[in-house]
């Protein structure tokens, strides 16, 4: 580690620089900003377009169109239900601005929620009889290239009430390719609840979440049909409900692969018949792998075949290093409940390498075991199966750490950790802690080398990720990494700064929570030390812990870097916390 000389406690002053950002040169970008009053035609912030639909309009494949916080209707402020926002070809949309930023990297979605919302009156809060006048589908791709994108938006409150209907009420992808990245999928309410991906193409769901979207007559979140190729990672799967099939996933004759996810809460409520399949996953034909998933307490109803996680016919599924445990169905097959396998002419099961209750050998597979994967609190502080406060991380002592295969982990393709490096094994897991992490208290299976995959969405680490980067031209990433028992050998890692960048590494014991330009300050500033990353924007650092270490104390990091494009000329990692045992 390049230390600068002397550690020193200092206040953080953030010089006021003024900067100009080269953001996306070579492409057009249309600002959109609810309540713009300049002139309207999408040329800047002050200028922007006051409803996303006329930028919709003009955007050119290669443009990207910035859409500041607020929510914006498929109508434009009319009423008409059978309006739907028509994603152009090639156009990126980008969610999170307050309005005013110059990169991309200084977004903050979480802040500043953009929403394409089905709400035409913008009354659904005033009960569920205000949802039959919401749009019948929210987002409509058709023939889209893969450069079609959706990035940090919330899709909503679409509401397709037509018994006859076969629309999702949030989006649907027609014969084309779309990516959607850290979007949000919630509330909407059709015959399929949040996405339908059909025919030929490909869709990119990364870092995404699906709640409370709900399948009228059929799957609860997303249904993926005739030869579309689904690639869904880091993503969570969280109380849809499905009246059928699936709770959160319909796979029918496609390729779909799904990694690093959660699905916790997701239920189907059909009683009878085929159709009340799998609470959390319904596949019939084609092929889907699932790596590194966690299944916890979803629920069918489904009383003649059914299954609490999947149901399965003539479908090549494969499973492995997932934890599959809690759930429930109405038919216990094989004295299980998690999985329904329902023998056609091809396909198949295979479990490898999972935690899975009642697991007695029912289905092919190798080192899966019935052993409690001891999660965290798999409800959450509201006791409610499927809400964003559920902790579905592994305890110490858990069987799923480090059991698990990593050569199934899929390659970074979407480059999660910012290093450039989209050839590495995923680096990061559902929380963007280090995805391969060796913990000192388990031994390592014969004929393993450390560090080894666990089973299950979440690594178990002695760290926390607690988010909050400050983006500027890059946005750089904090993965702490070892064990915080005193004396043994602890550590962070950078990722994602320009070459040669020179920061601080922020420490303290106490919480700051200082809201910063779509970033969080979150070490008090006890502790500075300066360092530099290398020319691949990197650096790996490792201490032993002090072997007096006190017991219980908690520490906080956080990394800030020099950068023109920056807000006030800085950026930021995440913030990242581990107590000393
Ligand atoms: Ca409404
Ligand atoms: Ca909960
Ligand atoms: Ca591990
Ligand atoms: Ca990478």
């Amino acid at each position: 580690m390049e230390i600068l000389p002397g550690a020193v406690h200092i206040g953080l002053s953030l010089a006021l620089s003024a900067f100009a950002a080269d953001a996306a040169a070579g492409q057009a970008i249309h600002f959109v900003r609810s309540g713009a009053t300049g002139a309207g035609d999408g040329s800047s912030w002050a200028d922007a377009f006051p409803e996303l639909v006329p930028a919709l309009a003009v955007a050119q494949p290669g443009d990207q169109i910035w859409i500041a916080a607020g929510a914006y209707t498929p109508a434009a402020g009319g009423i008409d239900r059978e309006a739907r926002f028509l994603l152009p070809s090639g156009v990126g949309l980008y969610g999170g601005f307050a309005g005013g930023e110059l990169t991309l990297g200084q977004r903050d979605p979480a802040t500043h929620v953009s929403a394409l919302s089905g709400d035409l009156l913008g009354d659904d809060a005033l009960g569920a009889d205000h949802l039959a006048d919401n749009s019948r589908l929210v987002v409509y791709a058709e023939g889209t290239s893969s450069g079609t994108t959706l990035d940090g938006l919330v899709v909503r409150a679409g509401h397709d009430n037509d018994p006859y209907s076969i629309l999702p009420a949030g989006m649907k992808v027609q014969a084309g390719s779309v990516t959607l990245r850290a979007c949000t999928f919630e509330q909407n309410s059709g015959s399929v609840g949040a996405l339908v991906c059909n025919a030929e193409g490909t869709t990119v769901i990364d870092a995404c979440l699906f709640r409370d979207n709900q399948g009228l007559l059929g799957t609860g979140a997303i249904k993926v049909n005739h030869a579309h190729v689904l690639d869904i990672r880091n993503s969570s799967f969280l109380g849809n409900t499905g009246a059928a099939y699936g709770g959160a996933i319909r796979h029918m004759i496609s390729k779909t692969t799904i990694r690093n996810c959660l699905f916790s809460g997701n239920r189907t409520t059909v009683q009878s018949g085929l159709g009340s399949g799998g609470a959390a996953l319904h596949a019939y034909g084609g092929n889907l792998e699932v790596v590194n998933c966690t299944f916890v307490n979803n629920v069918s109803a489904g009383t003649w075949t059914s299954a609490g996680c999947l149901w399965s016919y003539n479908s090549a599924v494969t499973f492995t290093n997932c934890v599959v445990w809690g759930n429930e169905s109405g038919a216990v097959v094989d004295g299980q409940d998690e999985f329904d396998l329902v023998v056609g002419v091809w396909g198949g099961l295979t479990v490898d390498h999972c935690l899975v209750e009642g697991w007695a050998g029912q289905f092919e597979g190798w080192n899966t075991l019935g052993l409690d994967p001891l999660l965290v609190d798999p409800l959450g502080p509201d006791g409610v199966a499927g809400t964003l406060d559920d902790d579905c991380r592994l305890r110490p002592g858990s069987p799923a750490i480090d059991s698990g295969d990593a050569a199934v982990l899929p390659y970074d393709d979407y480059d999660a950790d910012h290093d450039g490096d989209t050839v590495e094994p995923l680096p990061l897991d559902l929380r963007l802690v280090g995805r391969l992490e060796d913990d000192p208290d388990t031994a390592d299976l014969p004929f393993t080398v450390a560090p080894v995959v666990d089973r299950g969405a979440c690594e178990f680490s002695r760290w926390a990720n607690l988010g909050h980067p400050l983006g500027g031209a890059k946005t750089p990433c904090l993965v702490g990494f070892g064990s915080w028992i005193p004396g043994e050998t602890l550590g962070l890692r950078i990722t994602g700064t320009a070459p040669h960048a020179f920061g601080f590494l922020f420490g303290g014991v106490t919480l700051l929570e200082h809201a910063f330009a779509g970033g969080v300050m979150v070490p008090f500033p006890q502790l500075a030390l300066g360092l530099a990353t290398d020319a691949t924007g990197s650096l790996t650092a490792e201490v032993v812990l002090a072997p007096n270490a006190p017991s219980q104390t908690t520490l906080y990091a956080q990394v800030w870097f020099v950068d023109a494009a920056g807000p006030h000329g800085f950026t930021a990692t995440n913030a990242v916390s581990g107590t000393v045992e």
